[in-house]
């Protein structure tokens, strides 16, 4: 086998669109780029967060997903109604291991996926009076303090108003939130529209809600804003966060309750781990609150020592920052050990990432603490800034498609708005930025945005990557090319990996995947037996 870090770059691009139509071809040109990284992190233009190519085989997912699956989905005591045909819902019913903890006593709506079942009468008559008897019929069950409604395609094609519904429900239930997300899975080119629908309802119609009463005890007292709690993410994160005498007001939104969400304006500071589905959420809460935010990454060692660091240095406090260190040089021992343990077998090997719009970027660290080699990554759905760097966002081109999504004008509320920078930049902190994946990637690699099947393929027998991470639909075809795959969505039933514990975690499991020698043995019938060739009739 070649070695896959010879390979000229630029081969490896003419390769995977050698077989596409001409015009196809100088389309996801633009969508594959050879990494190069400039002087201020400058890196080559990507064309990201357009329309997938009919007749392509995507990764994506749709709007609906990105607001009820993604972002809502991770908060348990939210009674989440979801107003379209029941298929829709499956993707409501915890497929995305999005885990929680209700404290004793507290209901738990999570493991119910509760949905309006439209038929076609409904479609041709309209649904809006099944989705009020169906959400009276849910407060009378679950007596929730708040209520979302998600409405999918259908409901935007025959024009039903779930905001109409939440408003009467509103009224005649006094003291119950209700708010409607128009969500509808064509809203956008991708789930990335979803997160913002999802941020802006939350914005308007949650945070805020309650008063100062609702801040938590606690000295240095700040949300996370990203983490979703797969495969327990957000526990091993509490965990630390606690440990360093932190207090997560609000997590967004993994292990969440409504009230976190209602009082989140209480906080001082906004921590945001993934930048691509509640960056807008952030921006918001800095204009009418005045709560700075700056980028994190808590997956990887190393990286969650960083992030820990910078929270630390963001509070300015002597007792905070030694506090921070002790936690990290009592945490940081074991997880060593066990990284030289898996780099020791990892060394030198490589990797690909195509996940969402984030994990592509945060987990190429863990490969670099393993001493691997990231030879290609992309994201399904993000924009140019989580590539390129929030630099380029004033050079972004707004197209019809994000027009689509509403831009919520927010002003200062001078009653509300308090001064929380505590001098950060003066004392050297970046806030309010995101460098994105590019200018952390090495010259050569390549960066594919909106990878599809067939450039799948193509990837796999050109490089032979001793390991490619994506998620459920990629599994089983990267695995019949004999090369382990490891879902980065789902953590295949593991996890968390987030965290020290976290990372250990994933050093032990990606040791064991690589190194495992089953792949090699795997051949598919025809290689072992001869087969009877046989020709289409007409050829
Ligand atoms: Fe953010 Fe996510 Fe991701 Fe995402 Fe997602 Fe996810 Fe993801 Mo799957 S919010 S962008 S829409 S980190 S569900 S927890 S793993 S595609 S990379």
């Amino acid at each position: 086998m070649s070695d896959p870090m010879s390979i000229d770059p630029e081969a490896g691009k003419a390769a995977l669109l050698e077989a596409m139509p001409a015009k196809v071809a100088r389309r996801r040109a633009k969508q594959v780029v050879v990494n190069q990284v400039g002087e201020a992190e400058t890196v080559p233009e990507i064309a990201v967060n357009a329309r997938t190519i009919p007749g392509i085989l995507t990764m994506r997912g749709c709007t609906y997903a990105g607001c009820r699956g993604v972002v809502l989905g991770p908060t348990n005591d939210i009674l989440q109604i979801v107003h379209g045909p029941v298929g829709c819902s499956f993707y409501a019913w915890l497929t995305r291991r999005n885990q929680t903890k209700a404290a004793e006593g507290a209901p738990n709506f999570m493991p119910y996926a509760l949905t309006t079942d439209m038929q076609e009468e409904n479609i041709v008559f309209g649904g809006e009076k099944k989705l009020r008897q169906a959400i009276e019929e849910g407060i009378a069950i679950f007596k929730p303090k708040a209520i979302g409604i998600f409405a999918t395609c259908p409901v935007g094609l025959i024009g039903d108003d779930v905001h109409a519904v939440a408003r009467d429900v509103e009224a005649a239930h006094p003291g119950i939130n209700v708010f409607g997300f128009s969500c509808e899975g064509y809203k956008g080119v991708s789930q990335s529209a979803g997160h913002h629908i999802a941020n802006n309802k939350l914005f308007s119609d949650v945070v805020g809600q309650s008063g100062t009463e609702g801040r938590k005890p606690g000295k240095f007292v700040l949300n996370l804003l990203g983490e979703y709690n797969i495969g327990g993410d957000a526990f091993e994160l509490e965990r630390v966060f606690e440990k360093c005498g932190l207090t997560i007001q609000a997590t967004f939104s993994g292990n969440s309750v409504y009230d976190e969400f209602a009082s989140s304006h209480t906080a001082d500071l906004n921590v945001v781990m993934c930048h691509r589905s509640i960056n807008y959420l952030a921006e918001m809460m800095e204009k009418k609150y005045g709560i700075p935010w700056f980028k994190v990454n808590f997956i990887g060692a190393h990286s969650t020592a960083k992030s820990l660091r910078k929270i630390a240095q963001f509070f300015n406090d002597a007792a905070l920052i030694s506090q921070v260190e002790k936690v990290i040089e009592e945490e940081l021992a074991p997880v060593e050990l066990e990284r030289l343990k898996a780099k020791e077998h990892c060394q030198g090997k490589t990797a690909m990432l195509f996940v969402g719009g984030s994990r592509a970027h945060h987990y190429q660290d863990l490969f670099t603490e393993l001493g691997m080699h990231t030879l290609a990554a992309g994201y399904e759905f993000a924009h140019r800034d989580d590539y390129e760097g929030r630099k380029v966002i004033p050079s972004i081109k707004v197209d019809a498609d994000s027009r689509n999504i509403e831009e919520i004008h927010v002003d200062k509320d001078p009653a509300q708005w308090r001064e929380l920078k505590r001098d950060a930049e003066a004392r050297g902190l970046t806030l309010n930025d995101y460098v994105g994946m590019m200018p952390e990637m090495k010259n050569g690699t390549l960066v594919i945005d909106d990878l599809n099947h067939h450039e799948t393929e193509v990837l796999l027998e050109l490089y032979k990557p001793d390991i490619f991470c994506a998620g459920i639909k990629e599994k089983y075809v990267v695995q019949k090319h004999g090369i382990p795959m490891k879902q980065l969505h789902s953590y295949d039933y593991s996890g968390p990996y987030a965290g020290f514990k976290g990372a250990a975690n994933f050093y032990q499991e990606i040791d064991r995947m690589v190194n495992s020698k089953v792949w090699g043995l795997i051949q598919a019938p025809w290689q072992k037996e001869p087969q009877i060739a046989a020709r289409y009739g007409w050829e």
